[in-house]
């Protein structure tokens, strides 16, 4: 018998006020004997993610949440014809969590985008509908607000309903100080009420004297400045990137082979991939002990072999005892190419000691990475409690690299902590930390992290090409 749908699962989801997925498995059940349709893992993962939104509450949902919906969104208005379409707000800004998602469209006729925008397979009910404005809610339950405007206005609106606010903000105050208004429909001389610019976000841009800079930075944290005098930084994008150096495989918690890790990796267009499963205390993890270590080492050779010139480097995620120490003998971390230090145990150490623990280990020269750093779980927890002023600083000294971990509720380093980490030359690794082949794709919520934080390729260690980056870890 075939499987009903999402929109019906979550339709009884809601119905009989199931709140977790045994209470769903059970009605499921009594659907299956009243001789009517089950449902699969496909629809029980919906439902899941509909419960946890629920769950959630007010929160603000996931980036990696928001984004597919948003790009879902936004492909289907290009398909129907829409030309002039874009994610706007802070799904724009790729920030880290997302209050409600903003499109944008550019078009003569409201009434057919609007249609159009409520179309979309995934919308469930529209809450409201104006005449340029229709706010509807998705299966996911998620909110998103179309906005329709006059193409000679497109640029006009983009960067209004871009935002931050206060980029906004402080937009308006330096086109004041040079005669002119802006808002969501132009710039205008201010005198005469002529309209200068409003068709493209380069014209509004240009004529306030600026470049127009990536929406990921524009949160009034200096990028008017920086644009204003020609000093805008070249930010670090996906394809800069030439491998993913955080990676688990089934030998210990991931659930893929190191050969399909490797082939995605390759598929990716990387040169390499580092295999770094936990090490034998994490026993949460499955860690490995040096002897299941060792067998992955001559897996990892013989599929190197095989995949030329790809490489697949062996390195493991370590963990980092409460005193610092790393889990394996230093006879055993010489055997890797590279060693990732990782705290997932006693994280909430009193500061002054959490610092001396994180000392400690970066002093160790057997230490690449330092992965994760604060451990915090977006919405979930906080991170740990530590002078990260000083562990940068010695990350520096000890050319330890600082990890931008990609996995969506960590994005750790966080944005401030990668503009902290450029502004003091310590160097960033942005891996994934994935524990499945879907999950490589993480990838770009990292770099967009790290365009927040305003970092460049030169400061991203895993742009580096195999060669280059083997002499680094030595
Ligand atoms: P969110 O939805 O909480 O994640 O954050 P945003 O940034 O997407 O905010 P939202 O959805 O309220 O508004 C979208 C954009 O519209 C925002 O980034 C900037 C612009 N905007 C909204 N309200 C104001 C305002 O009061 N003043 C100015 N200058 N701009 C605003
Ligand atoms: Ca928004
Ligand atoms: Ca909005």
């Amino acid at each position: 018998m075939p499987d009903i749908g999402p929109r019906t699962a979550i339709r009884l989801f809601r119905e009989l006020g199931i709140s977790d997925m045994d209470q769903l498995r059970a009605a499921a059940e009594a659907h299956r004997i009243r001789g009517q349709k089950g449902f699969g893992e496909k629809t029980e993962e919906h439902i899941l993610k509909g419960i946890r939104s629920v769950e959630q509450g007010q929160k603000r949902m996931l980036l990696s949440h928001a984004y597919p919906l948003g790009k879902g969104m936004e492909d289907h208005l290009r398909s129907l014809g829409h030309a002039q379409v874009d994610i706007a707000g802070s799904l724009r800004r790729m920030k880290e969590t997302i209050g409600d998602i903003d499109i944008l469209v550019g078009s003569d006729i409201p009434e057919k985008a609007m249609d159009d925008f409520a179309q979309y397979h995934e919308v469930e009910e529209i809450l409201w509908r104006g005449p340029a404005k229709t706010s509807v809610r998705l299966l996911t339950g998620t909110q998103v607000d179309l906005l329709v405007v006059k193409p000679e206005e497109y640029g006009a609106a983009l960067q209004y309903f871009t935002g931050s606010k206060e980029h906004n903000v402080e937009l308006r105050s330096l086109a004041l100080d040079k005669g002119l208004k802006i808002n969501e429909y132009g710039v205008w001389r201010k005198e005469s009420g002529e309209r200068l610019a409003a068709r493209t976000e380069e014209d509004v841009y240009a004529i306030l004297g600026m470049k127009v800079m990536p929406p990921e930075i524009r949160e009034a944290h200096g990028e008017i400045a920086a644009s204003l005098d020609g000093r805008l930084p070249a930010l670090i994008q996906v394809s800069d990137l030439r491998g993913d150096l955080h990676l688990h495989s089934s030998h210990s918690d991931g659930n893929a082979t190191m050969r399909a890790m490797a082939e995605e990796g390759k598929r990716l267009g990387y040169e390499y991939i580092a295999i770094t499963d936990h090490s034998h205390t994490l026993k949460v993890g499955n860690g490995l002990s040096a002897e299941r270590l060792r067998e992955s080492i001559a897996e990892a050779r013989l599929l190197s072999e095989e995949l030329a010139p790809f490489r697949v480097l062996i390195g493991s995620e370590v963990e980092i005892d409460s005193e610092g120490r790393l889990d394996y003998p230093p006879e055993v971390l010489d055997e890797l190419d590279l060693v990732i230090g990782a705290a997932h145990s006693n994280m909430r150490m009193e500061p002054d000691r959490m610092t001396q623990r994180l000392l400690t280990v970066l002093s160790d020269e057997n230490l690449d990475i330092l992965a994760h750093p604060t451990g915090r779980l977006i919405n979930q927890r906080e991170g740990m409690q530590f002078d990260m002023a000083q562990i940068m600083e010695a990350a520096k000294a000890n050319r330890v690299a600082l990890e931008l971990n990609s996995y969506p509720d960590r994005l750790d380093l966080s944005d401030a902590h990668c503009r902290m980490a450029v502004d003091r030359g310590v160097t960033i690794s942005i891996d994934t930390d994935s524990h499945s082949v879907a999950d490589m794709g993480n990838i770009v919520y990292g770099v967009a992290t790290a365009r927040r934080g305003w970092v460049t390729k030169a400061a991203v260690l895993n742009t580096l090409g195999l060669e280059a980056l083997l002499k680094r870890l030595q």
